[in-house]
C-alpha cells in the first residue's frame, strides 16, 4: 500500500499565484489512489447505506476523523496538510474538521452559489475548503468557482442551522444569485475534470456553486476544513457549531488551539500525533436512523424564502 505523506507533486509557485489571483486553485496527483481505495467504501457505507459507524446521527456527513481510523489516519498523516500550508503560504496548519459532500447518480441537487466565510466562528483568510473527490469527477459535477470573488468583502447571511432559526439582521446581505449572470461579459466560471487524487483549494470568500450530478454513479467529495497562521475566534451565533466546543470557549481573538484543533502540519516538521484528538462525542443518543448527509431541499425551500423577502421571519425549516 503506497499511502504518501508528502504531495505526489509538490505544490508551485504557478499553484500559489493561481489560487492568489482566482480563489481556487485544481492541484493535481496529490494523494496517491490506494487513499482513495481506503476512504471511498467506508463513504458509500455511510451516505448511500446510512451505516452507523457512529458520527451523529443528526449530521453524519461530518466529522469522520472522529470515528472512521481510515479518515482520522488521512488528517493526521495524509499530504492534504502540507498541500494547503504550501498554498496559503501558512507556517503551521491546524485541522477544523472535515464533511461529505455526496449527490445521487442522476440528481438535480444543487449547492447553491455561496462562500463559507460567515459560517466559520473565525477572523482570517486562511480556513479554505480543501475539496477532495472520492469518484472522478467530470466539469458537470464539479465544483464550481466564480474567480476572483476572494477579494469581495461582503458579510453574506449563510443558511446554516443556526441561522435558520435566526432573524436574519438588516446589515446581513443575501448570496448573489450568480446563474442570472452566467452570460455576463468578464466573469470567469472555473470548473474541472478531476482524477483521483486531485484536490481543490478554495478560498473561505470566493463564492462557489455545483449543480447535480448526471452521471450513473454517486459523487463522493470531502471537503477538509484546516486552519493557517491569521485564524483567530470570532464567535456569532449563526455560524456553525463545533462538536466539543461552545462559543463560550471561543475566545474572542484568541488563535484556535488544543486538542480540538491539532497541529497537523508545520513548516519546520512540528506536528501533533493523533492521541489527544477526540474519539467520538462528548454525548450519548438513543440508537435512532442516520439523516441524509446534505440538505439540498432544505437549501431550496430557503431560497424560495429569500426570493419572498421572508428571511427575517423567524422559522425553524427541516430538512426533508
Ligand atoms: O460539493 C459540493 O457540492 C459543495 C462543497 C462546498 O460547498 C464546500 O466544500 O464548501
Amino acid at each position: 500500500m503506497s499511502l504518501n505523506k508528502s504531495p505526489l507533486r509538490d505544490v508551485t509557485q504557478e499553484d500559489i499565484d493561481t489560487y492568489n489571483r482566482d480563489g481556487v486553485v485544481c492541484l493535481r496527483n496529490v494523494l496517491h489512489q490506494d487513499w482513495i481505495d481506503a476512504l471511498l467504501p467506508i463513504a458509500r457505507d455511510v451516505i448511500v447505506d446510512k451505516k452507523d459507524v457512529g458520527l451523529l446521527p443528526t449530521l453524519p456527513g461530518r466529522y469522520m476523523a472522529r470515528c472512521i481510523p481510515e479518515y482520522r489516519k488521512m488528517v493526521f498523516e495524509g499530504p492534504i496538510a502540507e498541500a494547503a500550508g504550501k498554498v496559503l503560504q501558512s507556517k503551521e496548519i491546524r485541522f477544523y474538521f472535515d464533511e461529505f459532500f455526496a449527490k445521487p447518480p442522476q440528481s438535480d441537487a444543487k449547492t447553491l452559489w455561496h462562500c463559507d466565510r460567515m459560517a466559520f466562528p473565525v477572523e482570517g483568510k486562511m480556513v479554505p475548503s480543501l475539496w477532495i473527490p472520492l469518484t472522478p469527477i467530470v466539469e458537470e459535477n464539479s465544483l464550481e468557482v466564480l474567480a476572483g470573488t476572494q477579494h469581495d468583502d461582503v458579510p453574506y447571511w449563510l443558511f446554516s442551522p443556526n441561522a435558520r432559526k435566526m432573524i436574519k439582521p438588516d446589515d446581513r446581505v443575501p448570496h448573489p444569485d450568480i446563474e442570472r449572470r452566467r452570460s455576463e461579459e468578464g466573469l470567469r466560471f472555473l470548473r474541472w475534470q478531476m482524477d483521483l487524487g486531485d484536490m481543490l483549494v478554495v478560498h473561505p470568500w470566493a463564492l462557489h456553486y455545483s449543480a447535480g450530478n448526471p452521471t450513473d454513479d454517486w459523487r463522493v467529495a470531502i471537503s477538509q476544513r484546516v486552519f493557517g497562521d491569521d485564524i483567530r475566534f470570532a464567535p456569532r451565533p449563526d455560524c456553525l457549531n463545533l462538536a466539543g466546543v461552545s462559543f463560550d470557549e471561543m475566545l474572542d481573538g484568541e488563535k484556535p488551539e488544543g486538542d480540538l484543533f491539532p497541529l497537523i502540519w508545520s513548516q519546520d516538521g512540528r506536528k501533533d500525533d493523533d492521541s489527544r484528538y477526540p474519539r467520538g462525542f462528548a454525548t450519548r443518543w438513543p440508537k435512532r436512523e442516520m439523516g441524509g448527509i446534505n440538505e439540498y431541499d432544505t437549501f431550496k425551500k430557503m431560497k424560495i424564502k429569500e426570493a419572498a423577502g421572508e428571511l427575517s421571519k423567524r422559522e425553524v425549516v427541516t430538512a426533508d
